[in-house]
């Protein structure tokens, strides 16, 4: 037995003993100890993408999976948690730019190093079931479910609208415009229509929808936080609304009216119909590029919108632009004519790619209106309130606001709110309570509809519409059919053959899968796999057998995440995507990750889910039941602006901070010299703080796992990341606080050479079960300590339960102290020779049991050692299996309470009485007491008040 706690040498030899028992190998179905069937609990992670080594999110996410995992065996749970690699994707195409080596190459290095530091990390993983999704037999069943897809029409092709860079003449990721130019290139992006494939993600929409939203009847994701279901709501975003057409008669070339003489828009205010002052559509509108012709400064207004990346978040930030195309429609009811305009905010691909402009009641038709002047009618307001009506302030000769009928009469004669509605509707920074308040407004100046409220005027329109043939209530939603082809090299081939003669010709299954070739080296200019032969030789047309072309599009890499979860459950399987595993671990019991994949990936997962059911693949709706959000690890920034004007910034551990008389930081400086741009700066440089942010490469503050395990070991830097704050909270870096949690494992180590150089070995025996213990007759110093034990112990279970895993681990550190301060009591008392308590080593050894067990999931290395070595392994089998200890509630009992005593109301004393003790007992005590005998005189007491557990007032 060490003395000293040596972390290294203890995890080592904990996971070559788990290494040598292949302890984390689990299989469906398995049977308990009884022979009976255990629960199943599948729990897992986020597949990291293997970008080069583990970071401290990585740490805190597995850990927290693995306390999981690992108290959830001991309960006699089946659990599973597997792991793999998300490797697929464009990171490693850039470092193969960058550094000449293929991706493949660069991704199973990277895959071989982090997998060794999550061995190091002592993680529960199954190993046997590792998926890395750019092997064949992995992304074989991506392009097989494509092909499925295909043929049921939920796969489709189109022409989509990818960023084009023109020097390097290739398609650019999101990610690769910045500032709308090329980041390779710097040249100004151009949006290029080309074809590629597409999944019918929105058939699924209303089912995607009602299983998420909060307080829907149908919702099933009750395991998810509130926060991740919003989001998910407002990405599908469900518009009830109204499709309507205003009239034209704008010609095409062929002399007819362009779309029939139709120009429509969906709204979700038709109530405000009667408010509309002009229309406008998206740049890419057929009527906006008939008018630019002819027009050549439309044309060049039309051009410009279409440059440029353009993320909604981007169309919804921007500066309103718009032109006036100098054409005309006419209103539905009024047959008024109204100016079309085309403007950049309206999106071609939502609704009809059209608006109606409603400036007094939309903010951005609002925003549009004051720029450029055009009219502003109110239409909405409350019963015979104030009116506003005019043209923009911003128009010229009229100061803002002027415009503005205003009344200052409410309906009660005091001036409200309510009665300003005149100017409200002028006010831009109201806009938000403005549109909110459609449901407590009636319709005004709108002659039919005026004083209906929303949805009767809604209903109203919809009728008037309709009988005119002009248009019908809409459902309209946010999401977009899910775009899969990138023309990128490093992914999954998407199967298809191209023939002059017979187009897009899906690969047979029998040739799947349609392997990748892994020895590209791409160099930035264009799709490699365009230019690489053995992709493309030999390739002949499926139906004909003439040459063809292959498909060089590979798939978004979002398909590989939006199922490994189940090939985890049936890997290796040759025969079928999936399979009896599948069925029997499906649905996920707990699924852990960043918020970042709140919408996307968690959607795609859940949509494809759902296709697969419905091709009779699994029998399930949704495959995560729960879902934990792991808060980032943050940690301090420190910068300072380099002559260049660029910022350097300086690793933490190389900075001292500046405070103030409170204590408060107020700036910070070098404590060793560090480099910069303008060359290495001394100990002393002052530098600025930035405060906290997510630790990352960029702003040199992340704190490197490596390092910590080598310092102070795996089960530290676990502890640390599990302590230091919920798994859902952020997680502030603090290097004290890591030595501290290093502090607490060395006492529980000491504490373990203590009691175990004691005589102890009997009492060991006998503290495996409960039972035995509980016929035990305890002394009171055993009493006390069994007591406070079982009380922790309770209140760390329900932490488990609730997976507060820095209670638990605050739980443990109580436990402890209560363990050291008995065992100190019990060291004094024998050498004070006065007679210690006897069965205070069997308490004693019972806690120590129950630390070990409860601190296990958390800091597994160190509490195998120990139970190995202080001998309850040899009577409760090894750790992993271990029963998890449970709470005794004869143990909870306390013997005596002592409860306030007071006399007419005024403290007198404290009165111990038995904890059994019944309302007769209590009171003949507290009439005894002294201090009640001295003030009654021994008169009979007028009555006695007892608030059970807390006090006793004797009236005199
Ligand atoms: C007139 C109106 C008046 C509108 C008003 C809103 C408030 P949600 O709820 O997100 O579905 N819209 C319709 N198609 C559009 C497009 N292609 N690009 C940009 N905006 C478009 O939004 C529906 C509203 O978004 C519609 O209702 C329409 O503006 C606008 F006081 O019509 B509304």
């Amino acid at each position: 037995m060490q003395e000293k706690y040596q972390p290294l040498d203890v995890e080592r030899a904990a996971q070559a003993h788990w290494q040598a028992r292949d302890a984390y190998r689990v299989h469906a179905h398995a049977l308990n100890a009884q022979g009976a069937p255990k629960p199943k609990y599948y729990a897992c992670s986020m597949l990291p993408y293997p970008s080069g080594k583990l970071h401290m999110g990585h740490v805190r996410n597995y850990t927290i999976n693995d306390m999981l995992a690992r108290q959830l065996r001991m309960q006699g749970y089946n659990v599973l948690m597997p792991m793999g690699w998300d490797a697929f994707g464009l990171p490693a195409e850039n470092a193969a730019i960058k550094n000449q080596v293929a991706p493949a190459r660069w991704t199973y290095d990277n895959i071989a190093y982090m997998k060794r530091q999550m061995q190091a990390l002592g993680l529960a993983i199954d190993w046997s079931r590792e998926v890395a999704t750019c092997s064949p037999d992995y992304y074989k069943w991506n392009q097989w479910l494509f092909l499925q897809m295909l043929e049921r029409g939920i796969a489709y092709r189109k022409t989509q609208v990818v960023n084009w860079d023109p020097v390097d003449q290739t398609v650019l990721a999101n990610e690769q415009v910045i500032d709308g130019r090329g980041w390779r290139t710097g040249a100004p992006v151009e949006r290029r229509e080309i074809p590629g494939y597409y999944l019918n993600i929105t058939a699924y929409a209303d089912e995607l929808l009602q299983q998420v939203q909060l307080g829907h009847p149908q919702a099933t994701l009750e395991g998810w936080p509130d926060k991740v279901r919003l989001m998910q709501e407002n990405w599908i975003g469900k518009s009830e609304g109204l499709r309507f057409a205003f009239t034209h008669s704008i010609c095409g070339h062929d002399g007819n009216p362009i779309l029939d003489g139709r120009l429509y828009v969906f709204t979700t205010r038709a109530d405000t119909l009667m408010g509309v002052t002009f229309c406008a559509v998206a740049p890419e509108h057929p009527l906006a590029r008939q008018a630019a012709e002819g027009n050549p400064a439309l044309a060049a207004f039309i051009e410009e919108c279409l440059t440029g990346s353009h993320t909604e978040a981007e169309l919804a930030t921007q500066e309103k632009r718009g032109m006036a195309t100098g054409l005309h429609v006419q209103h539905p009811l009024t047959g008024e004519q109204l100016p079309l305009w085309v403007g950049n905010y309206v999106l071609m691909s939502y609704g009809d790619g059209a608006v109606m402009g409603v400036p007094a009641h939309d903010e951005r038709d609002f925003a549009f209106a004051l720029k450029y002047g055009l009219p502003i009618r109110q239409v909405v307001g409350v019963q015979g309130g104030a009116v506003g009506v005019g043209v923009a302030p911003s128009a010229p000769g009229c100061p803002p606001g002027s415009s503005v009928t205003r009344s200052d009469s409410s309906p009660g004669g005091q001036p409200s709110a309510d009665s300003l509605v005149g100017t409200k509707i002028f006010d831009p920074t109201r806009w938000q309570d403005w549109y909110a308040d459609k449901h407590g407004l009636v319709c005004i100046q709108s002659g039919v509809l005026d004083g209906l409220g929303y949805q009767a005027a809604v209903d109203k329109v919809a009728q008037l519409l309709a009988e005119r043939g002009l248009g019908a209530k809409k459902t309209t939603w946010r999401l977009r059919d899910w775009g899969i082809s990138r023309q990128r090299y490093w992914g999954t081939p998407i199967p298809i053959i191209h023939c002059p003669e017979h187009g897009a010709v899906p690969v047979p299954e029998r040739d799947l899968p349609v392997l990748l070739p892994e020895d590209c080296v791409p160099d930035g200019s264009g799709n490699p796999l365009l230019k690489h032969a053995d992709f493309h030789a030999g390739v002949t047309c499926p139906v004909c057998g003439k040459p063809a072309r292959r498909e060089t599009d590979t798939m978004d890499t979002f398909v590989d995440s939006s199922w490994y979860f189940m090939r985890y459950c049936d890997p290796g399987n040759e025969q079928a995507m999936v399979g009896a595993g599948t069925q029997y671990w499906m649905p996920m019991d707990q699924y852990i990750g960043g918020v970042e994949h709140a919408i996307l990936h968690l959607l795609y997962a859940r949509f494809w889910t759902k296709v697969m059911r419905d091709l009779g693949l699994v029998q399930i709706d949704e495959p995560f039941k729960r879902l934990l959000t792991q808060g980032m690890v943050l940690n301090h920034i420190y910068s300072r602006r380099n002559q260049r004007g660029g910022k350097d910034y300086f690793w933490p551990h190389d900075v001292e901070h500046v405070l103030d008389a409170s204590g408060k930081i107020v700036g910070a400086r070098l404590l060793n010299a560090a480099d910069s741009a303008d060359g290495r700066l001394p100990p002393g440089t002052a530098i600025d703080y930035e405060g906290v942010g997510t630790m990352s490469k960029s702003k040199n503050n992340g704190v490197d796992p490596q390092d910590l395990i080598e310092k102070y070991g795996a089960d530290t830097a676990r502890l640390y990341t599990m302590f230091t704050a919920p798994p859902e909270a952020t997680l502030e870096w603090n290097d004290a606080a890591v030595e501290g949690s290093h502090r607490f494992l060395k006492r529980v180590w000491a504490l373990g050479q203590q009691l175990g150089q004691a005589d102890w070995a009997g009492a060991a025996a006998s503290a495996g079960g409960a039972q035995q213990l509980s016929d035990i007759a305890f002394g009171p110093a055993a009493k006390a300590l069994r007591r406070e034990v079982h009380s922790l112990l309770k209140q760390i279970d329900y932490d488990y339960q609730r997976l507060q895993y820095n209670t638990v681990v605050s739980g443990c550190m109580k436990l402890g102290n209560a363990l050291e301060a008995a065992l100190a009591d019990q060291r004094r008392a024998s050498a004070a020779s006065t007679a210690p308590d006897p069965s205070l080593g069997l308490a004693l050894a019972e806690g120590m049991g129950i630390l070990l067990r409860c601190l296990y999931p958390a800091t597994p290395h160190l509490a195998h050692a120990l139970w190995q070595q202080l001998g309850y392994a040899a009577q409760l089998g090894d750790l992993l299996d271990a029963p998890w200890p449970q709470v005794e509630p004869k143990a909870l009992e306390q013997d005596e309470i002592e409860l306030v005593l007071q006399v007419n109301g005024k403290l007198r004393g404290a009165l111990r009485v038995s904890a059994q003790a019944e309302r007769a007992a209590i009171e003949a005590a507290a009439v005894a007491h002294e201090a009640v005998q001295k003030l009654s005189q021994g008169a009979a007491p007028k009555k006695v008040v007892w608030v059970p557990g807390r006090l006793v007032n004797v009236v005199l």
